[in-house]
């Protein structure tokens, strides 16, 4: 049954492919003045582009990123139409990365997890614990360091815009948990890439690497025991449905980030990759404003429907546990993590 959904989604997604390069998506256009835009307008490219989203419409991601693109709309005169496909109707993560390589998509917004197994400095984003909070976290987000992570994707074929909140992950399970302890020999989905794996492994958990799509059937059927997530994921998802017993550990702050194919940035005049880059950098306060509310109306949702939610009162066993694994990356990241500590002050 998962087999021939996978097949659809895949068989689904080359018909998108096909389709759009048949249309001509995302081609230079040079045709009339496009609405709203000036005379000098008409004689510069209009395109058509698609951003992929793996959440829903009303997800503070997806408002971000419609943000963005009536910003680059408003901006471009018109010129610049970006179209957001949210609810992964253009495919799941790992599959949406590959086609922005190929240029296939032109946009997307993905979490930094999804992005370490096609960028290898992506995978600092996935250790626990390295951000105090959220303030820390966007300190380091916005210095030079975390831009030069922006820039560093070009390598892998992809340009980063600007990063979005992505709270702080934390397990869920269909048996109660209270401890850490209790998790031991579970079966817990991770987003695919190593660091997750290791973390697991390191919290005695069976780390179960698959698509975030596949997560609320693999729960419902016992294929997991549990997974983990933000409080606007878990809701949104529907995971607390088949998984109420939510352990807030907060073991990562895991960034979401804006991103182009570098194939689309590259054809772009110096007027326009200064409009959408910008755009990326303002949509982000809306995107954190909008985090906010929908969290706090996230976590009052699912404990409305009965999830029994636990805090961790102490986090330091978390912390000694997964330490090897911070142990593990320290040398093959240390300038990141040194910006990152620096960032605490
Ligand atoms: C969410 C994130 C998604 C996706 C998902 C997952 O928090 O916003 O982009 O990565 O987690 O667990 O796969």
């Amino acid at each position: 049954m998962k087999k021939s959904y996978k097949l659809t989604v895949s068989a689904l997604s080359l018909v998108l492919v096909a389709g759009s390069l048949l249309a001509g998506c995302g081609k230079k256009e040079n045709t009339a003045a496009p609405q709203g835009g000036t005379a000098a307008d008409a004689k510069k490219p209009t395109y058509t582009f698609r951003l992929a989203e793996t959440h829903p419409p009303d997800y503070p991601t997806t408002l971000g990123d419609k943000k963005f693109a009536e910003l680059v709309k408003e901006r471009s005169g018109g010129r610049i139409k970006i179209d957001v496909f949210p609810s992964a109707q253009l495919g799941e993560e790992k599959a949406v990365i590959e086609q922005v390589q190929l240029g296939a998509i032109e946009f997307t917004r993905v979490s930094t997890g999804s992005m370490a197994g096609f960028n290898k400095d992506y995978g600092v984003f996935s250790l626990p614990y390295i951000f105090d909070n959220e303030a820390h976290m966007w300190k380091f987000l916005q210095g030079a360091e975390g831009e030069k992570l922006l820039d560093s994707l070009q390598a892998s074929k992809m340009k980063g815009l600007s990063y979005f909140e992505p709270g702080a992950r934390s397990f869920y399970t269909k048996k109660p948990v209270t401890k850490l302890e209790d998790l031991k020999g579970m079966k817990i989905r991770v987003i695919q890439n190593q660091v997750n794996v290791d973390i697991m492994k390191a919290l005695n958990v069976n780390a179960t690497p698959m698509a975030y799509g596949e997560v609320f059937s693999s729960l419902q059927t016992g294929v997991i025991d549990g997974a983990e997530n933000n409080y606007p994921s878990y809701y949104s998802s529907k995971h607390y449905e088949v998984a109420k017993n939510y352990l807030l550990d907060q073991h990562q702050r895991v960034p979401e980030v804006l991103l182009a194919s570098k194939a689309t940035w590259d054809k772009l005049s110096d007027e326009d990759k200064k409009i959408v880059k910008q755009a990326a950098l303002d949509s982000v306060q809306y995107q954190r404003d909008e985090w906010k509310k929908y969290e706090q109306d996230s976590e009052a949702k699912v404990k409305a429907a009965g999830a029994v939610i636990t805090q961790v009162a102490d986090i330091k066993p978390w912390q000694e546990a997964v330490k090897p694994v911070i142990d593990k990356y320290r040398p093959e990241y240390k300038a990141v993590l040194d910006a990152i500590d620096a960032a605490k002050k």
